[in-house]
């Protein structure tokens, strides 16, 4: 076996960010940027010799490069087997499921998510633990120490692996297993939903659209909804992967997935559509001319689990990420179970999962998902949805509105101010921390301050404590607003403004959130000087 010791310098930079290092794909050309990175990782984990690692992308650019120069590594550092999925393509929930199902160590999953991709576009490698989830904070932090000493990678020599064939080759002592990409994750789809219940509705005149804006889930979402439930051919659209998304932002939300938006605000639309993301872990929802904000949707499935057969046993709790709106909040007191509110990103929800105190998680970007795998799940949550309005018979918007008149409707928008100057956005946030201790009591267009604070959460498993999770202004009557800097960009800064007010009076519930929100936005703006300081009026994206 011919295994090369390479020397190399450590790069400062690899420091992963909400979810995995994320860098334009110019760097990760850069020699020895991927392979430091990568052998950071087998640096920062015990035992893995012989034992199975799960590998695959959301098929962007550079996507198969990455993969080959990474299972050259895996043999060279003594991995025993690697299941890759069938053309390099695994989505990140799909993997999360190999690695629980085949009991691997972790998983390489490659991906910028969102981010746009192809040659000048973003690039990402995320490490995933043996429960299938994010790695968590002493994980990320032990790679990243290991990725500023590092001064030599192993990789074997080899000739390239057939990726698109599946079965097992040998790489040096390491097993490559080519594995279909999208079986194990259908099956599970189909152990936790009423397909039968699905199939009747799609053959009974109900119109969806799926759009997987040329990113991962086209062949899952193919396989699941075409195949299995028997929905019209044509209905996944946009569903072939392209290494550049062709061209556009893989992002489902009103701005990105605007073809989409088209078609479910056009005339004639159909009943339902919804969109995935690059990786396939976010999901956006929409009824006829109706859009449901993902912090709703949360709320929606908590509230509906027991009509999944999955979860017809009960859940036994819901968790958000603190700029997630209160509405699942409102549905866990009512049903009587757990509630957390935890960090932003997904990696916070592993241990609650793993505990079994929580059952369904989300975020309020489009993430949502379940301790079916742990990682939110796009596909997922769109099946859910199906399997809901099938059982009960009401379009989206009924029920979304029903659930308004029940538990109070949460108005509830984000802003995002994109590529502004990262000092800026630095000083915008040090301004607000030196702030805190005069806000409270300060009132504001009759909203008085009753907390402000920078949000610091002690997972409550295994104690470790998380500082600086974003700024909270609390106002008296719930309402909030909180700014936190994005940690998945790769250009600039990105300034995120959550709003939230709740409103429990039926007679108000329909307005635009915009409208609705108006104060809050411009108590936002005052309070944060975001014109003085980042020289913007307006958000780039409001979602
Ligand atoms: C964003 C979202 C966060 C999500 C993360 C990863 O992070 O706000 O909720 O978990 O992306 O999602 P940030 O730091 O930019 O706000 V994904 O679909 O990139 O894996
Ligand atoms: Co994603």
């Amino acid at each position: 076996m011919d295994i090369r010791t390479v020397k190399t310098q450590p790069f400062d930079d690899q420091k992963p960010g909400t979810s995995g290092l994320r860098k334009a794909v110019p760097t990760f050309q850069t020699p020895n940027y991927l392979e430091n990175f990568i052998q950071s990782i087998f640096d920062s984990q015990d035992n893995y010799q012989g034992q199975r690692l799960v590998l695959g992308g959301d098929g962007r650019y550079y996507n198969r490069t990455a993969i080959q120069t990474i299972l050259k590594m895996a043999a060279a550092n003594g991995v025993g087997r690697v299941l890759v999925g069938q053309g390099g393509i695994l989505s990140t929930p799909a993997a999360s499921c190999l690695i629980r199902k085949y009991q691997a160590f972790g998983g390489i999953i490659l991906s910028a998510s969102h981010n746009p991709g192809g040659p000048e576009g973003d690039f990402g490698v995320k490490f995933n633990t043996r429960n299938g989830g994010p790695a968590p904070a002493d994980v990320t932090e032990a790679i990243f120490a290991k990725s500023k000493e590092i001064s030599e990678y192993k990789i074997l020599e080899a000739e390239d692996i057939n990726l698109d064939q599946q079965g097992e080759t040998k790489l040096g002592e390491m097993t490559v297993e080519v594995v279909d990409a999208v079986e194990a994750y259908a099956d599970l789809m189909a152990s936790i939903f009423d397909f039968d219940a699905i199939r009747n509705l799609l053959s009974g005149g109900f119109r969806m659209v799926m759009d997987s804006l040329h990113a991962v889930t086209g062949p899952y979402a193919k396989e699941i909804f075409e195949r299995r439930l028997k929905a019209p051919t044509g209905t996944v659209q946009n569903g072939e992967p392209l290494e550049d998304f062709g061209g556009g932002h893989p992002d489902p939300n009103l701005v990105y997935a605007r073809e989409l938006v088209e078609t479910m605000y056009g005339d004639n639309p159909p009943d339902f559509g919804a969109a995935s993301d690059g990786d396939g872990d976010r999901n956006m929802i929409l009824g006829s001319k109706f859009f449901v904000t993902p912090s709703d949707s949360l709320a929606i499935l908590a509230a509906n689990a027991q009509l999944v057969p999955g979860y017809a046993k009960g859940i036994t709790g819901v968790a958000r990420s603190m700029p997630t709106s209160q509405a699942p909040d409102r549905v866990a007191k009512q049903l009587g179970i757990n509630c957390y509110e935890t960090p932003t990103g997904w990696k916070f929800f592993g241990n609650l999962l793993d505990a079994g105190k929580v059952t369904l998680c989300g975020e309020e970007s489009f993430g949502t998902g379940s301790n079916h795998v742990r990682e939110k799940d796009g596909l997922w949550a769109v099946l859910f949805w199906l399997n809901i309005i099938a059982k009960r018979g009401q379009s989206v918007e009924e029920i979304v509105k029903e659930h308004w008149q029940t538990y109070g409707r949460t108005y509830y928008s984000r802003h995002d101010y994109e590529e502004v100057d990262k000092d800026s956005a630095n000083t915008l946030m040090d301004n607000l921390r030196s702030a805190f201790g005069n806000l409270p009591g300060k009132q504001f267009k009759g909203y008085e301050i009753a907390l402000a604070d920078d949000f610091s959460y002690t997972d409550p498993i295994d104690g470790s404590i998380a500082e600086k999770q974003g700024i909270r202004i609390v106002f008296k009557d719930g309402s909030r607003i909180v700014f936190r800097l994005s940690g998945t960009g790769t250009h600039g800064a990105t300034l995120r403004v959550y709003l939230e007010r709740y409103e429990p009076d039926s007679s108000k519930q329909n307005q635009d959130p915009q409208v609705a929100l108006a104060d809050l936005i411009n108590i936002a703006h005052e309070i944060a000087q975001i014109k003085q300081l980042t020289g913007r009026d307006e958000p780039s994206v409001i979602t």
